[in-house]
């Protein structure tokens, strides 16, 4: 490497030397020579060849160390991530950006919502042989018509029209997934899928209505036969969620990173045909827990549509699982206030809605 930048030195020198004599003295003009002022001129030269040298070959050597250390993290942040067998699941624009095959059993999927709005990613199990071509094919279209409907007032014309759904829709199972998230924010959460073939969705709505489901947010996922070899999580927050209970926390949460666990005691279909789930939220002092709990209803024209309510920041959770099934999601608490909330129909009034206060 010495020597390379000791040759490199004296070719370039030499180099620029002759480019610099031709630029200044002029292609048509004889060359002075050994006049003093032209030995002058030289040293000037060659000083200021020497120092812009210096100066660049010093840039160099700097430039190639923060690449090499770049590199280097660049290469323990893969080792990293592979030692915690993390699933990445990305989105930039109405997309999941994610490995087609997964293993079965307990896989932690971090979901990083790089877009401009809102999104969760939910895991539905199909009837076997439908894909994710027929959730955008025969499945979305119903619900945007049927949303359109209800947009434009027409809420029973609206509700009449989901009955167009193909029947082997009502097999398909929610199996979990990530709570709401806001841009730019990251979130983990935790589930355990067994072998099967699966689609990956967002029923976020756009500002016209439309679902993202028909914007692209479907992704066929295989889970394979072969076993993660992951254990279930150890949380430090255990809670239960059921229609006849609500949400139910009994430990007090502090501040600082936490794993908490949902236990589905039960499961239905509430007004608005799904199940429920928990989402956590942050709130800024002048959120609006109205506006709030009337977005987490898809189905209400106001609901699960950009722009997301104002002051409040969606930081993942544990989506829709059949009733007996566990998931956990990771958050780093701050102080200030939150809320556990469910994607429901009257959230409050189910005790789907609760606060708290990270001191
Ligand atoms: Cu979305």
């Amino acid at each position: 490497m010495v020597y390379l930048f000791a040759k490199l030195d004296a070719e370039t020198r030499n180099a620029r030397a002759k480019r610099t004599m031709r630029n200044h003295v002029g292609n048509d003009q004889p060359l002075i020579k050994n006049t003093k002022l032209m030995r002058t001129f030289n040293k000037s030269i060659r000083v200021i060849i020497s120092l812009t040298l210096l100066i660049s070959f010093s840039y160099s050597f700097l430039l190639m160390q923060s690449c090499n250390s770049d590199k280097k993290k660049t290469q323990d942040e893969t080792v990293t991530v592979e030692k915690e067998n993390v699933i990445e699941i990305i989105t930039e624009n109405m997309d999941f950006q994610m490995p087609d095959t997964i293993s079965s059993g307990w896989n932690t999927f971090r979901y990083k919502n790089l877009s401009p709005q809102t999104h969760f990613f939910l895991v539905d199990k199909y009837p076997t042989g439908k894909t994710s071509k027929d959730a955008e094919n025969l499945v979305a279209p119903v619900f945007d018509n049927g949303m359109k409907l209800i947009m434009e007032g027409k809420t029973e014309e609206g509700f009449a029209e989901f009955s167009k759904l193909p029947e082997w829709f009502s097999d398909v199972v929610f199996v979990g997934g990530s709570g709401l998230l806001s841009p730019n924010e990251v979130c983990e959460t935790t589930i355990n899928l067994k072998p099967g073939n699966y689609i990956i969705e967002c029923y976020v709505k756009m500002s016209n209505g439309m679902f993202h489901t028909s914007m692209g947010m479907t992704k066929d996922l295989v889970v394979s036969d072969t076993d993660s070899g992951n254990e279930a999580l150890e949380a430090d927050i255990a809670m239960t969620i059921s229609s006849t209970e609500g949400i139910v926390l009994n430990d007090s949460i502090s501040s600082g990173k936490h794993v908490f666990s949902v236990y589905f005691k039960d499961q239905i279909a509430h007004e608005h045909f799904v199940g429920h789930d928990v989402n956590l939220v942050k709130l800024d002092d002048n959120a609006d827990l109205e506006e709030l709990q009337t977005w987490m209803n898809w189905a209400d024209p106001k609901g699960l549509i950009e722009p997301a309510p104002k002051f409040v920041t969606f930081l993942g959770g544990v989506n829709d699982m059949p009733a007996g099934n566990i998931g956990y999601f990771t958050a780093i608490l701050k102080p200030g206030n939150y809320a556990l909330i469910s994607e429901v129909p009257n959230a409050r009034h189910k005790n789907m809605l609760k606060t708290f206060k990270i001191l």
